[in-house]
Formats: structure tokens, C-alpha cells, sequence
């Protein structure tokens, strides 16, 4: 067992081959028949495709008892899912004798953003290089690529972006054109269509023109013949997501235009195929305004002038996909303009690959999250779901662990992230425990002295995670470039002032945090009451965000009774505790895993116990030199002196 298979752990059934039966053919169908046939131990199955159940959508109904499995979609991929269905329930142990149910998914476009350049090197990837062979395409497939695709199909993934926000404009040339449209041609009959991620200025740089100012006709003749050129290679082509005017990407600024004239432009293009424009709003400067308040202020002002294909794509938190933030204020400040919520399953900020983070539990906090636009209960996923706004398409989207290693993310349980967002994507009311045991059964044993504690590990990891990097609301005091460990201290002469440790976490004698109230930077005001105030006050804002909102004083009392001090050092306490707990945890669990990913695991495990002292050493004993109080006595003792970690330079660069 090298992880190869994901949660895709099908016997094939030897002496026995499932009858399927279906009236219309499709490759999506043949593919479902296919894995029944290989797999299913049950009733005799039929599909049955009724055009007119458009409000299946890409879902599907299950009907059946002892005898037979009567299953209905409008689309050829609903039954493909269907087909995922049924082997989960197999896997999971679910009694598959009466069956009587309804599964349509809850938003239309189910994306994986793939941050892949095109030498093959994955930008926060940690899982090897490129699953796609650039320099193969298009003659020579991978076999891979329909791996890639199927495990996609299975938890209802039906969208791609193959290449990095970061964009380059090669992308768009008729050489890259033909690759990606062989990789389209792969995935195509398992439902999954593909997008791509463009710079702003190919027009110029790609087709020569003099400037890529979206008002500029010429400029929008050439996206228009461009997105023609795609469509007649892939006729489903998906459409474009967009990063502009970020991190020194070109975009409609440069032209004095906002992003809305840009937005649209591309937009406008795309229209005639049906295509859509995932306009990113992760825009900051280095100014005076607190980075946290920037996608606000730029994006409140253009609502209602975006077109109808186009989704504003946020990411989860104001800032930067850290361990814990506040959701993005965004959400739901934009009445009359699409929204969809970007995560990251890729853990840039959470210990790469090495550390188990299971992140369900933080995907649910964003969308379970309470913005109160529309009164109480306008959670996040009400208002990119469609159930408060009359949205044309809705979107997901998440950032991909997905690289060439054999087991596809690095850590075997990094696989269970990737499910998660899936099952998510398609139903965002099952809870991260239901996740994580159809995920643990389906890719390790349905032994429950396996599945229990190994689900209860799972389901406090992240917590954990935030214990010992940063606890409490703290913040982006991560290494500067690699973003792996810690570097609270961290200052390098001339950068950006938006990207070093102290604009985050205001360390100084009197205290600790950011204050973003009235009194300080006032993003809380971008939230809708009550969460402005109760952000805003102290002694309502949640412990959790407290540092995130206030600048705290040492000797603050908590709710516990303890000091913002001693706090501080019981949460990192807690969090190296915590993996020490699952060292063991795991060691216990050897009967039930295989000898391969058991050991895999196991040295995961240690590494991340190491990282997790680290962090717990270097943010304490830096903290302690403003502080200047005692690591309470009653917790371990750092092991490792200040100076000696200041010097840990690692070998990751980056450009922040
Ligand atoms: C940050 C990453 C950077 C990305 C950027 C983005 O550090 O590599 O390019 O986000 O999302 O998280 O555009």
C-alpha cells in the first residue's frame, strides 16, 4: 500500500460481476458501468436518464431494495457520481438494502486550482512536481491524468484550473493550447472541465499589441479570437480565473481602469461559449490601510458592475490562508455581485506536507460563518450557494496538494483534504466527523479501534496546528519566503512592511496583537453589526480571534482567569502536547495499517512533534523578551536558545 490508490480501495469482486444495465450510452456511462462492474457485490442496477429532472442538476436519485438499485439523473455525470455513490456506501459498511435518496450538489462549479507552473514546479506544492508533462503533451498521456480525473469524479469535482495564478502568458500560445487540450480530452468523461488561469497582459505580451488596457479594442479583439481559438479546441472549455493588480501581476490598474472594466472585458469574451470569469480579490499594497481591510475597500465600491459569468473569488480570511483568521468581510458585502469562497488544501501556512492537518473543520468555520448581511443566519455558504442571492452560477474553489508523488500529496493523510473540500463542495452540511469516517474507512480500515481514534485525532489536529504556531489570533509570524516555521523576529531591511512578522503581531512591552478596532485600524467596522461591536469590544470579541482584533495587555485576564501571558504559553504548551498524544495514538494503530504507510506516518509524526517544540520555543522565548515574564512553571521548559533558532536559515526561497 503506497497510497497510490487514495480512498479508491475497491476489491474487485473475482467471482462476480455486477449486472448494469442502461438504455443511453455515453463515455461517462460506460465509465460508471465499468466500476460498478468491476466492484459492486450487490442488487442488479439500472440507470435511467430523465432530461426533464433539471433539477437534479449533476445530482442523481437512489431507489432500491434487496433485489434491485433503480437509479435517475438528467446528466450521464449524475450517474457516473451515482456509481461513486453506491461503493462508498459498500466501503463504508452502509446497509445498501433500502435505499431511498436524493444527492444534488450544492453549488455548480466544484474547482481545484492547480498553482502549477509550467516547468513543472508547483508554487506552494509539497507534493513532488507537476502531476502534468508539459514537455510530453499532447502526444504522450500519463496515466495518471484519468487517475487524476476519476478520484475527482468520486467525491463530485467537476472543474480544473491546471496552471498557477501567477500566470505567464505562454499559456495561451497554440503549443500550450494543444496540451491543454488533450488533458481536457482526458478528464472530459469523468465530468471534469477544464480552466485556466491568465495574465492580463497577453494581449501584449503574447499578440504584440502596444498595451493590454481593457478599453483598448484592440486588446478586447484579441481576448475575443483568443477564446475562440480555445473553444474550437475544447468546446466545454470552463473559462478563466484571474489574478490582477496583486503581488506585482499586471492588470486593468495599470490602465487607470478598475477591476470590473477588466473583469468584464474577459467576461464579455467568454460569453457567447457560456464560459466564466474567477476574478481573485486577494489585492493588497503596501500602505497605510491594514492589509486585512484592502480587498473590502477595493471591491465594496464596484458592486453591481460585474457582468453575470463573473464570480469574485475570495479567499476564506482578509489576509492570507493563515492557521485561523476571521472570515473575509467581504462575503456578503457584495449584494449584487457573485461570490465564491477560495480555500487553500495545499498547506503553505500549516506545516507543508510533513504536518497532519485535517482541514474540514477549518472549511466548515468559513462556511458555517454567521456575516449577518441579511440578518441572522446568512452564512457563508447561504450566500455563495445561491439560497440568499439569485446567483447565475455558484462556485467553490480550493487551492490543490496534488503533485507527482505516489501518493499524490505528500502525507497520506493530506489525501483526506483533498476529499474533504469534494465532499464539501457538493454537500456543505455534512459535518467534518461524517467526512473523515467515510474517509478513514474508505482509505485505511473500517476496524473502529482504527476509525475512532484515528478520527479523533483528525478532528483536533487543526486546532492543534493553531496551538503551537499561532494561538489566540496571532498571525502571519511566519519564516519570511517559505512560510514554514516560525520567525516572530523576522525583519529583512527594505521589504515590504506588509510581509514581516511585527505589522501582524505588535509584540512590545505593554502587550500583544493588532488593534483593528474603532481605535486602531477599524476593520472591524466591516462587519455587519453585531459582529462589528462584538469584534470590536474586548470582552465579546472570541478568545480565539482576540489577537487578530486587539492589542492585548500581558497581564490581560482571560476568561479562564489566566494572564494573555500565561495563556499564551499553555496554548503552544498544549499544541506540542497534543502531538506528542498522536505519536502514540498512531504507534497503538499498527496492527491495522499496513507496514508502508504506517512507517510513513510514524516519521511524519516526529517531524511535525519536532516543529511543533520549534514553534512553541521561538514564539515564547521572543515574546518573552517584551513580555519579560515566566514561562509558567508547570509546563516543559524550552529546549532551544532564541539565538540559535534566529539563525535557522532554510533552504526554501521565495518571492514573500
Ligand atoms: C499566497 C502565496 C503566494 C500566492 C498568493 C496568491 O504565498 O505564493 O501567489 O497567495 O494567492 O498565499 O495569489
Amino acid at each position: 500500500e503506497d497510497g497510490s490508490q487514495l480512498w479508491l480501495r475497491y476489491q474487485s469482486a473475482i467471482h462476480y460481476k455486477a449486472k448494469v444495465t442502461s438504455k443511453e450510452k455515453s463515455p461517462a456511462i460506460t465509465i460508471a458501468i465499468r466500476e460498478l462492474e468491476n466492484s459492486w457485490q450487490g442488487q442488479p442496477i439500472e440507470f435511467n436518464l430523465d432530461k426533464k429532472q433539471k433539477h437534479l442538476k449533476d445530482g442523481y436519485q437512489i431507489k432500491g431494495n434487496n433485489d434491485k438499485i433503480t437509479i435517475t439523473a438528467q446528466k450521464d455525470v449524475g450517474l457516473l457520481y451515482s456509481a461513486y455513490h453506491l461503493l462508498r456506501l459498500q466501503l463504508t459498511e452502509t446497509d445498501r438494502t433500502n435505499l431511498n435518496l436524493e444527492e444534488i450538489p450544492a453549488y455548480d462549479v466544484r474547482i481545484l486550482n492547480h498553482w502549477d507552473n509550467l516547468n513543472r514546479t508547483i508554487e506552494r506544492g509539497y507534493a513532488g512536481y507537476s502531476l502534468w508533462k508539459w514537455d510530453e503533451l499532447p502526444n504522450t498521456l500519463s496515466p495518471r491524468y484519468d487517475a487524476y480525473a476519476r478520484a475527482n469524479a468520486s467525491i463530485g469535482i467537476n472543474a480544473t484550473v491546471l496552471n498557477n495564478v501567477n500566470a505567464t502568458p505562454e499559456i495561451l500560445t497554440g503549443a500550450y493550447l494543444a496540451k491543454v487540450k488533450a488533458l481536457a480530452d482526458v478528464f472530459r468523461p469523468y465530468g471534469v472541465k477544464v480552466y485556466l488561469a491568465v495574465n492580463f497582459s497577453s494581449p501584449k505580451e503574447l499578440g504584440g499589441l502596444s498595451d493590454s488596457d481593457p478599453l483598448n479594442p484592440e486588446v478586447s479583439k484579441w481576448w475575443s479570437s483568443k477564446v475562440k481559438e480555445i473553444y474550437s479546441l475544447i468546446p466545454d472549455f470552463g473559462g478563466f480565473l484571474v489574478k490582477a493588480n496583486s503581488e506585482g501581476l499586471p492588470g486593468p490598474q495599470d490602465y487607470g481602469r478598475t477591476h470590473a472594466d477588466g473583469a468584464n472585458m474577459l467576461a464579455d469574451a467568454l460569453k457567447p461559449y457560456g464560459g466564466i470569469v474567477m476574478w481573485r480579490a486577494f489585492v493588497y499594497n503596501p500602505s497605510n490601510e491594514d492589509r486585512a481591510k484592502q480587498a473590502y475597500s477595493e471591491f465594496t465600491p464596484l458592486d453591481g458592475q460585474f457582468r453575470d459569468n463573473v464570480i469574485i473569488q475570495i479567499k476564506n480570511g482578509p489576509v492570507d490562508f493563515q492557521p485561523r483568521e476571521p472570515f473575509s468581510p467581504l462575503f456578503g458585502a457584495l449584494r449584487d455581485t457573485q461570490e465564491m469562497v477560495e480555500f487553500q488544501i495545499t498547506q503553505e501556512y500549516l506545516g507543508f506536507s510533513n504536518h497532519l492537518v485535517y482541514l474540514s473543520p477549518m472549511f466548515k468555520e468559513t462556511l458555517d460563518s454567521d456575516t449577518y448581511s441579511d440578518g441572522e443566519g446568512s452564512t457563508i455558504a447561504k450566500i455563495t450557494d445561491g439560497t440568499l442571492r439569485p446567483n447565475k452560477v455558484t462556485a467553490i474553489s480550493a487551492v490543490a496538494n496534488i503533485g507527482e508523488d505516489t501518493n499524490w500529496c505528500g502525507h497520506h493523510f493530506a489525501q483526506a483534504n483533498w476529499y474533504a473540500f469534494g465532499r464539501l463542495a457538493w454537500n456543505h452540511q455534512l459535518t467534518s466527523e461524517q467526512i473523515a469516517d467515510e474517509w478513514i474507512k474508505m482509505t485505511f480500515s473500517d476496524n473502529k479501534d482504527f476509525v475512532n481514534p484515528v478520527k479523533d485525532m483528525m478532528l483536533s489536529s487543526r486546532e492543534t496546528a493553531v496551538d503551537y504556531m499561532m494561538p489566540l489570533g496571532l498571525h502571519h509570524i511566519f519564516a519570511f519566503g517559505h512560510h514554514y516555521g516560525p520567525e516572530p523576529w523576522g525583519d529583512v531591511p527594505g521589504a515590504r512592511p506588509d510581509w514581516m512578522p511585527w505589522y501582524y503581531h505588535n509584540a512590545d512591552s505593554t502587550g500583544l496583537g493588532f488593534d483593528r478596532t474603532t481605535s486602531g485600524s477599524n476593520a472591524v467596522s466591516q462587519y455587519f453589526p453585531p459582529l462589528n461591536n462584538i469584534y470590536n469590544d474586548i470582552a465579546l470579541c472570541p478568545e480565539n480571534l482576540l489577537l487578530w482584533f486587539h492589542h492585548v495587555p500581558w497581564d490581560y485576564r482571560m476568561k479562564d482567569g489566566k494572564t494573555l501571558w500565561d495563556e499564551l504559553c499553555y496554548k503552544y504548551d498544549s499544541g506540542v502536547q497534543q502531538v506528542r498524544a498522536y505519536q502514540k495514538l498512531w504507534d497503538r494503530m499498527e496492527p491495522f495499517v499496513d507496514e508502508q504507510r504506517f512507517r510513513e506516518v510514524q516519521s511524519k509524526l516526529r517531524i511535525q512533534a519536532r516543529d511543533a517544540v520549534w514553534w512553541k520555543d521561538a514564539c515564547l522565548l521572543y515574546f518573552q523578551t517584551f513580555s519579560k515574564r515566566p514561562v509558567p512553571y508547570d509546563i516543559e521548559r524550552p529546549v532551544h536558545e532564541l539565538e540559535d533558532l534566529k539563525k535557522i536559515k532554510l533552504d526554501m526561497k521565495h518571492h514573500n
